[in-house]
């Protein structure tokens, strides 16, 4: 699990510029290790539209090898197979969701030490620690908190696979894992970046794990 966090992409066709399937066949080529697919916002796609989307991001993380996820749509995730699910703390709680997926991926998003052991808890494969740094790709993002939140975790005993998000660049994403995180998690450092690949490779670069503590 903690290898699959390194270099962790988060989109959906609202965060894409170009098509969600040339980002993401980009990206994968550029290193990525894990895809949420995460249609939210103004004009995210519903219905047949948002189900097709998915097997066709499915199908490319497939030819690669690279595991891939479903955000917060458990019945979506379980109809095409994906091989998890991510939630948040407003989405259905970690623990049933835990239930309906058994043997694959749960990611659960924490922003505090109490909701990261819960969490923990309610068998979350990893977290995601967030925002760590200002975002606008999340209209109720919460206030930032800094690499400080995972080096706080760390110290007060969480060792679960943790990854940061939450307007992280290629350029901070070092400073996340010096923090004790196993990868980060990005939008619009991938996504928005003039190249797309390049721009992978190089989150890819930038958080080895033998920069961890
Ligand atoms: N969750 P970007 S921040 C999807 O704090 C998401 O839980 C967050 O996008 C959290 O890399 C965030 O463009 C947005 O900042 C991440």
């Amino acid at each position: 699990m903690r290898k699959l966090l390194r270099a962790y992409l988060v989109l959906g066709s609202t965060n894409c510029r170009d098509h969600p399937l040339r980002v993401l066949e980009e990206a994968l080529t550029g290193g990525i290790t894990l895809v949420q697919f995460r249609e939210k916002g103004p004009g995210a796609l519903t219905g047949e539209p948002l189900r097709a989307l998915a097997v066709q991001l499915q199908a490319a993380c497939r030819r690669r090898g690279v595991p891939f996820l479903v955000n917060d749509d458990v019945e979506l995730a379980l109809e095409i197979g994906a091989d998890g699910v991510h939630v948040g703390q407003e989405d259905e709680a970690a623990a049933r969701v835990r239930d309906r997926i058994v043997d694959r991926i749960l990611g659960v998003s924490a922003h505090t030490f109490a909701e990261a052991e819960a969490a923990v808890r309610h068998g979350a494969d990893y977290l995601g620690i967030g925002p760590i740094y200002p975002t606008a790709s999340k209209a109720d993002a919460k206030a930032p908190q800094g690499p400080g939140l995972i080096r706080e975790l760390r110290a007060r005993g969480i060792t679960s696979p943790l990854v940061g998000i939450g307007g992280i660049t290629t350029e901070t994403a070092g400073e996340v894992i010096r923090a004790g995180a196993d990868g980060v998690a990005v939008i619009s450092a991938v996504t928005q970046a003039t190249d797309v690949q390049d721009s992978a490779a190089r989150l890819y670069a930038a958080t080895a794990a033998d920069l961890r503590p």
